[in-house]
């Protein structure tokens, strides 16, 4: 078993004996669950080419070495302490911030840690399939890469129970592994955390989209008035640039590979698929599906949890530094909200519309990746373009759910849904067609699946046909 030793830190472990005990008790758990729930059939055989953040300074945080997947070395690192750190927004402004968890604050403090924490083991379990339809050894490598950072992550949001929130937090820490994305009875708790990941382009999707949601909630959290929760997200900020980076390039060089096979068949989108690879609107229509799911993941535009949690400095605004005004109590947010059938405008306190100014911000960062993924089209001379659907569109939570909008934000009747709605969202034929082109993994290095682009350099300066995934001899 791997012992404490093992577990890399900087919050001192060895000397928190109650903190060692309690972890060391959850370690062999979290073992059986990486075992079940994590990457299917490369447990046992194979080295990975991974990153490991064995400290937090900049020499550190991202050590590479080839380590078979149940031997990472999941670590618990918090961000250094910013010195006479004082809370930086809300009621409570210009206070010390807290070291240890008030009272008042326990059971809203409590749940955002294991909201947070739940989407983690939720992402590894969603992707646990992809391994055996990988398009190459290098995106094999990333893929185990994210997920063994998101089983980090889920480390930290445990540590934060273990160590502030007592015998609930233990409870809490153990339900993080007892819950099961797309279970029937014990599912996690954010929906698009129970949406089946099987293909790459989801996958792809997925780390552009939702976890770029991770982000955006870690800025926001990494701005709380609960110091050791602000240092533990800041860290994780550093590791989620790279699952952005996977999603957000994986995309561009599928978009860059299906240029090559347009320009090959003359530009008519349809041929592409003819040639094996994906069709600019089957792109589209996954790209709305996740985009408008991590949306959700915002939580209601109008949300008086949102203004609890802004009002009690547990949860800021991302970049909080870069606003004026840090206790808005008497600004309003001009919000459309749609009433008796049409789109109007409301004034709405901007304290419980904190989820809607999170979710602009995440807009805005979703849409310099589109702007990214059209300079390829535009490369490639190709009048077609990427776009974001309206946040109206295809919404399951908040004011726009229960009605149904077109992708430019027009509201539409039941019938013109039905009609469209395969239009904009994938159909079971792109899923089957998609399975049909990644049926066979490719596992031999430097070679890529005909439907994606090698990618521009390789992983820490080795070469792309690195051999980042081998067998045990
Ligand atoms: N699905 O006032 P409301 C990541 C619930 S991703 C299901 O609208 P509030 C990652 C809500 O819980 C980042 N239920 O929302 C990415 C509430 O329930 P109750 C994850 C939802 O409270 C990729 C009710 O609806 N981190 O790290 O402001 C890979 C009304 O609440 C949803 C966080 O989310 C939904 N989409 O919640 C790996 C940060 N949305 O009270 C990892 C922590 C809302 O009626 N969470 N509900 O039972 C939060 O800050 C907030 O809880 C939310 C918004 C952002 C989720
Ligand atoms: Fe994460
Ligand atoms: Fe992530």
């Amino acid at each position: 078993m791997i012992s404490s030793e093992r577990i890399p830190n900087n919050v001192d472990l060895t000397s928190n004996k109650r903190l060692q005990r309690a972890l060391e008790h959850w370690q062999p758990k979290y073992l059986d669950w990486w075992r079940e729930m994590g990457p299917e059939d490369f447990q046992d055989h194979h080295q990975v080419y991974l990153r490991t953040a064995i400290s937090v300074d900049a020499a550190g945080w991202a050590h590479f070495d080839f380590v078979k997947l149940p031997e990472y070395r999941w670590g618990i690192f918090l961000a250094e302490p910013v010195k006479d750190r004082v809370i930086g927004f809300g009621d409570l402004m210009g206070k010390p911030a807290w070291q240890e968890v008030p009272g008042e604050f326990r059971n809203q403090l409590r749940r955002l840690i294991v909201t947070q924490g739940d989407t983690e083991p939720a992402s590894v379990e969603q992707q646990r399939k992809l391994g055996s339809k990988c398009p190459s050894l290098y995106d094999l490598r990333n893929l185990f890469q994210v997920n063994v950072e998101e089983g980090r992550h889920l480390w930290s949001m445990a540590y934060l129970l273990h160590s502030y929130f007592g015998r609930d937090g233990r409870d809490e820490a153990e339900d993080l592994l007892a819950r099961t994305s797309g279970h029937a009875d014990k599912p996690r708790i954010l929906e698009a955390f129970n949406e089946p990941i099987d293909n790459w382009l989801d996958f792809f999707m997925f780390t552009m989209f939702t976890d770029r949601d991770g982000k955006s909630q870690l800025m926001s959290l990494s701005e709380s008035a609960l110091d050791p929760l602000a240092r533990t997200t800041r860290f994780m900020l550093t590791e989620e640039a790279h699952h952005m980076f996977v999603g957000e390039t994986g995309m561009s060089r599928i978009i860059e590979r299906t240029c090559q096979l347009m320009k090959e068949a003359g530009g008519v989108a349809e041929d592409v698929r003819r040639q094996g690879g994906i069709d600019l609107p089957m792109i589209q229509r996954h790209l709305n599906f996740w985009f408008s799911r991590s949306l959700d993941l915002h939580g209601s535009e109008i949300s008086s949890n949102a203004a609890s949690y802004f009002s009690n400095g547990l949860k800021g605004r991302a970049r909080e530094e870069t606003f004026q005004d840090h206790t808005v109590v008497d600004t309003y947010y001009d919000m459309e909200v749609f009433e008796e059938g049409r789109v109007q405008r409301q004034e709405v306190l901007m304290r419980k519309a904190m989820n809607e100014v999170l979710r602009d911000w995440y807009v805005g960062d979703c849409q310099a990746g589109m702007d990214r993924w059209n300079k390829v089209l535009e490369n490639y001379g190709l009048s077609d373009r990427m776009y974001l659907p309206d946040k109206k569109f295809s919404r399951g939570i908040g004011i726009y759910s229960g009605f149904h909008f077109d992708p430019q934000g027009q509201s539409i009747s039941n019938e013109e849904w039905e009609r469209k709605r395969h239009e904009w969202l994938p159909s079971t034929d792109d899923k089957n067609y998609l399975l049909s082109i990644m049926a066979e993994p490719i596992f031999e290095p430097g070679i890529f699946a005909n439907y994606i682009a090698p990618p521009r350099r390789g992983i820490n300066q080795l070469p792309i046909n690195h051999q980042y995934v081998r067998t045990e001899a």
